[in-house]
This record gives C-alpha cells, sequence and structure tokens, in this order.
C-alpha cells in the first residue's frame, strides 16, 4: 500500500506542540483516536484537500460538515470578497441579519425567532440556559454519545443505570453544575420514561441530536424521537433539537422536516456558515422573547452576526436550494455507502454502513450501532487500520470511530469511484 510523503506536516506538528496544546485547536484535529500524524492542510478545493507536502486528498469531513457545497465554491467566495470590502465587523445591526435570519425561518417554519452566535457550543449553550429561564426548572436530559459542544454542562459523564445524574466528564467541570444533567442512552424508550416518572417536573427540557453524529452516526429509532416530545409535553419540559450537525446536511429541512416533529428549539451551526463561525438558536416566539434585551435571560456576543461570516452563509443556503441539491447528494452519498457495503461483503468482513442526504456512517460491526456501547463494541482497531490506509490512498475520511462523514455537491460520480476503487484495494488487505 501507498506511503505519502508528509514530512512538512510532521514538521510542522512539532513546531504546532510547542506553541498550542497538543499542536491542534481542536482536539478531534489531532488524530489522537487514530494515531499517526494529522495533515496540515493548505488548500482545498471542491472535494479536494491540499496538504503542505502537496498531497491531494478526497475530503470526506469538509470541515466536520460546513463545506457542503465544495471548498472554496465561486459563488461563496465572491460574497465574502464582496462583503470584506463593506468593511469587516460594526458591532450594530445590519439588514444583512434580517434577510439571513428570514431565510433560515423560511427553510425551518418552526423557527419563530432566530439568534445568531458564532459556534454551536455557544448556540447549545444559551439555547440550554434560555429553556431553564422559560421554565424555572433546572434539570437537563441529554443522551450518552451526543456531544453538543463543551460549554460545562455538557461535559457530562454517564453514571450507571438508567436515571443517572452526570458526573463530569472534564476536568475543571464542577460537579455542582452538572449534577443538574441526566444522561440515558440513545435509543432508550425504557429510560427516558423512567426519568420523566422520576423528575418530569424539575426537567427544563431534553436536549437530543435528532440524528447522532457523534458517536458515529446513528439513527434514532421509530418511536424515540415521538417519545421525547409526548413526555415534554406532558410535562411541560422543553425539545431543542440539536441539528448544529443534521441542519440542511440531511435535507433542506435537516431531521426536524425528516421526522416531521417540532421540537420547541432548535440549534444550527456548520453549513449555515459556509465554513465561517456562524451557528444560531431559535423556535418557538414565546420561549425566544424570554432572551435579553426583551427578556431575562442574558446572551450576547461581540461578532455574532458577523457580515462577512453571513455573507458566507447566504451564499450557501441559496445554493442548496438549487433544483435537485439534495436529490443528487443523496444519489452520490448512497452510491459511496453501497459500495463500501458491497465490498466489505464480498471480502467477508464484518461492515455495515448508513447514510441520509449527505451524511454517512461506517463501522467495523454487522450491524449498525442503536447507541455508543454499539459503537464501542464495533471494531475500532480495524477502522484505525482502515483509516490509514485510505489516507496513504488520498482518501481523507474522519479521524475516529466516533465521527460521521460528509459528502458535498463538489463530490462526482468520477470521485465516488475512485474512492470506491481505494476501499476494494484496503479491504483486500484488511481480509
Ligand atoms: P462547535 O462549537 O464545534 O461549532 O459546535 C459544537 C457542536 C454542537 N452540536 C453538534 C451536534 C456538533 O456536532 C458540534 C460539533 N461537532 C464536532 C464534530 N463532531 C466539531 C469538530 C470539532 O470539535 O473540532
Amino acid at each position: 500500500m501507498n506511503q505519502l510523503i508528509i514530512t512538512k506536516s510532521i514538521n510542522l506538528l512539532a513546531e504546532a506542540k510547542s506553541l498550542i496544546p497538543g499542536g491542534v485547536n481542536s482536539p478531534v484535529r489531532s488524530f489522537s483516536s487514530v494515531g499517526g500524524d494529522p495533515r496540515f492542510i493548505k488548500s482545498a478545493s471542491g472535494c479536494y484537500l491540499y496538504d503542505e507536502d502537496d498531497n491531494c486528498y478526497i475530503d470526506y469531513v469538509g470541515s466536520w460538515g460546513p463545506a457542503i457545497v465544495g471548498h472554496a465554491h465561486p459563488q461563496v467566495v465572491e460574497a465574502i470578497n464582496k462583503s470584506v470590502m463593506k468593511g469587516i465587523s460594526f458591532g450594530a445591526p445590519t439588514a444583512l441579519e434580517n434577510q439571513f435570519v428570514a431565510e433560515i425561518n423560511k427553510l425551518m417554519p418552526c423557527i419563530e425567532k432566530l439568534r445568531l452566535v458564532n459556534s454551536g457550543t455557544e448556540a447549545t449553550m444559551s439555547a440550554i440556559r434560555l429553556i431553564r429561564g422559560f421554565t424555572g426548572r433546572n434539570k437537563l436530559v441529554k443522551f450518552i454519545g451526543c456531544y453538543h459542544g463543551h460549554s460545562d454542562g455538557l461535559l457530562v459523564e454517564a453514571g450507571s443505570g438508567n436515571l443517572t445524574f452526570g458526573k463530569p466528564s472534564s476536568a475543571g467541570v464542577p460537579e455542582d453544575i452538572t449534577k443538574n444533567t441526566i444522561t440515558i442512552h440513545f435509543n432508550d424508550l425504557h429510560g427516558i420514561k423512567k426519568v420523566f416518572a422520576a423528575e418530569g417536573k424539575n426537567i427544563a427540557g431534553v436536549i437530543v441530536e435528532p440524528i447522532a453524529g457523534n458517536m458515529g452516526m446513528v439513527m434514532p429509532n421509530a418511536d424515540f424521537l415521538p417519545l421525547l416530545r409526548k413526555l415534554c409535553d406532558q410535562n411541560q419540559s422543553q425539545l431543542i433539537f440539536d441539528e448544529v450537525m443534521s441542519g440542511f446536511r440531511v435535507g433542506l429541512g435537516g431531521a426536524t422536516e425528516f421526522f416531521n416533529i417540532k421540537p420547541d428549539l432548535i440549534t444550527l451551526g456548520k453549513v449555515i456558515g459556509g465554513g465561517m463561525p456562524v451557528a444560531a438558536f431559535g423556535g418557538r416566539a414565546e420561549i425566544m422573547n424570554k432572551l435579553s434585551p426583551t427578556g431575562g435571560v442574558y446572551q450576547a456576543g461581540t461578532l455574532s452576526g458577523n457580515p462577512i461570516a453571513l455573507s458566507a452563509g447566504l451564499a450557501t443556503l441559496k445554493i442548496i436550494q438549487s433544483k435537485n441539491f439534495y436529490s443528487q447528494l443523496a444519489q452520490l452519498t448512497q452510491q459511496l455507502v453501497n459500495g463500501l457495503i458491497e465490498i466489505a461483503k464480498y471480502y467477508k468482513i464484518d461492515f455495515s454502513a448508513q447514510y441520509l442526504g449527505g451524511m454517512f456512517g461506517i463501522y467495523f460491526s454487522k450491524t449498525l450501532p442503536q447507541n455508543l456501547i454499539d459503537q464501542q463494541q464495533s471494531n475500532t482497531d480495524l477502522f484505525k487500520i482502515f483509516f490509514h490506509k485510505m489516507l496513504n490512498n488520498g482518501i481523507y475520511l474522519a479521524p475516529s470511530p466516533f465521527e460521521a462523514g460528509f459528502v458535498s455537491s463538489a463530490h462526482n460520480q468520477e470521485v465516488i469511484n475512485q474512492t470506491l476503487k481505494v476501499a476494494d484495494s484496503v479491504f483486500k488487505e484488511l481480509k
């Protein structure tokens, strides 16, 4: 199998480690889940990444989701260039914010009002503070394996048993904060009923990735999301769909439209910024109006609604509304997933995969995971070998078995065929 020359990346990592903790500005980029040396990326275009040693990769990470129209899309670049010539940041309201929010609300009608922020972490942190202010309650339910950013109350270890009050999963997080976070397994219908039976009237709300993408891609079973909606209604708790990853990724209306379930709040990010730092939280006006300055729940941000970032986001939102965008995207993702399944089957390797729209998950296990335990029991060692063999042959997958993969509209049949050709040679080596 191929072994790329990555001398410059290795040298840059050594330098980075003397400057930045772990040499990275976000832990998953360190390749700590798969070992080996992260590639320092010099540029990207369409579906391709180019590292500092001029190696070219077909990119299935897409900056962890934002690059749904491909890297450096001409219309997005043009929007940024036009915007920057008019100034970089004003710290004052702009007409563009009205236009951007109206576009989001048009595409996600259950969002009556929206607040813009700069990251998914800010969006979920703010949405949780908001539902606590709206309900006057403190308890929050989240699901093990779902990731909603790194605010203190969400960095929670699952306790044992069904009804557990979270223990911090990160140093520096006081137990006083995580004790209000109840964790149970994704798709655990019995567990969520038990939680609400015990704590229902104390629960401000539930936050869930309606399609989980941070323990690999895990789909909700048919009754899971409807049950969350029902239990929240019965207990006057609020349901937050964290669509930072799935929003505008699995379809134009996200998972909310796909499952036809109306959450009380939705958090968004990634795609809506088109690669620039834009995120948002929104939903029922009755709740959103509790936010400062109209209500008592404080939330703020120097660069929230930044015009250059919104220009990139708006250009991206326009492109994804083009005719057949999602049908063509889903077709490419389907060909990739079905091709991988067929190849693994031919070489008799325990493997499963699934996709929705431009998002996919791959697992070295016979069956699709229902929760984090299933994913942890898959052959993650084989994933690591697969990952590096694919990488060394120019296929850039997410450097962790606990992440999802992403296809963009810049991918095409030829690129998918090339990926499957490499996968065939890799699976042949694995068997
Ligand atoms: P950010 O703060 O990273 O913008 O968003 C946090 C977040 C919130 N909700 C969901 C569903 C998310 O997937 C994320 C962030 N996703 C990870 C990838 N699994 C970002 C990659 C990283 O941490 O570097």
